[in-house]
């Protein structure tokens, strides 16, 4: 029977570059996002590519009972999770803490913590019935470090690397691994999405240097997946050459 790997935020980025990379390699895939042709979209190409079968689910990770009725109301067979893959996350401006916009701060915790953390409860459930699983948590070097105006978004990436540390410990009984991805610069939305549209702020983030592309991500994760059942990969930082920290950066 085919594997299942589950992924938040699958229409954009890193997590569409995992469904691909999952896909590929045969899994049958529950992808989860809000924007619903793009989900579409990218489910019937992947099924039509790699002969899979994939279960879309509309759902904002933010709203605990809807996400709670869509997960719960898939059937038995989708619950079979392999592999959860927690990505689904945002930025939202840059702005020093005095300044800084507080509906933005509760999106950015909504979704990175405690979207996170709603996911997590309902399928590591479904993980502990199978004895098995493997948590993929999508921190950040923004949960390593901290930089000037990163505030709440580092804040919620390091309650991802405490939280990632915790969930390995209380879900050790149940034969789960958990690993925590910790990307530097990557070039996808992300920038768009924290510049709220402006393509060109966004553009200049990546300017005079090679970023990471959400494929190299991507590649790693699937590595991690790929290791045999008695080893787990714990975290893994993974920067683009040019970046030495979080804002230490060689540019041309
Ligand atoms: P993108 O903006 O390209 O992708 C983000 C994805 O998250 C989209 O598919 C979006 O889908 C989904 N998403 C956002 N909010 C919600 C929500 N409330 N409910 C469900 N889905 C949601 O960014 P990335 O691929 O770069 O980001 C993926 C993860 O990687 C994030 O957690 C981010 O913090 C992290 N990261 C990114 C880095 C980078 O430099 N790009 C570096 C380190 C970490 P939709 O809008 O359809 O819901
Ligand atoms: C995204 C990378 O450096 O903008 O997590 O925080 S950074």
């Amino acid at each position: 029977m085919a594997k299942i790997a589950l992924i938040t935020g699958a229409t954009s980025g890193i997590g569409e570059a995992c469904a691909h990379i999952f896909a590929q390699n045969g899994y049958n895939l529950v992808l989860v996002a809000r924007r619903t042709e793009r989900l579409a979209k990218i489910s019937h190409h992947l099924e039509d590519k790699y002969a899979i079968t994939i279960k879309q689910v509309i759902a904002d990770v933010r709203e605990k009972e809807s996400l709670s009725e869509v997960l719960e109301a898939l059937s038995s067979d989708w619950k079979n999770v392999d592999v959860l893959i927690n990505n689904a996350g945002l930025s939202q401006g840059l702005d020093p803490i005095d300044k800084g916009n507080t509906d933005d701060w509760d999106t950015m915790i909504d979704t990175n913590v405690k979207g996170l953390l709603y996911v997590t409860k309902i399928v590591s459930n479904w993980m502990i019935s199978n004895k098995a699983g493997h948590i993929i948590n999508i921190g950040s070097i923004a949960g390593q470090e901290v930089y000037p105006n990163g505030n709440v978004y580092c804040a919620t990436k390091h309650a991802v690397d405490a939280l990632s540390k915790s969930m390995r410990i209380d879900l050790l009984q149940h034969n789960i691994k958990v690993t925590a991805i910790n990307p530097g610069m990557v070039e996808t939305e992300f920038s768009v999405v924290r510049f709220k549209g402006d393509a060109e702020r966004a553009k200049n983030v990546y300017a005079g240097l090679e970023p990471l592309i959400a494929d190299d991500i991507a590649d790693a994760i699937w590595y991690v997946v790929s290791r045999p059942s008695h080893v787990n990969i714990n975290d893994m930082l993974i920067m683009p050459t040019a970046q030495a920290t979080a804002t230490l950066i060689n540019r041309n």
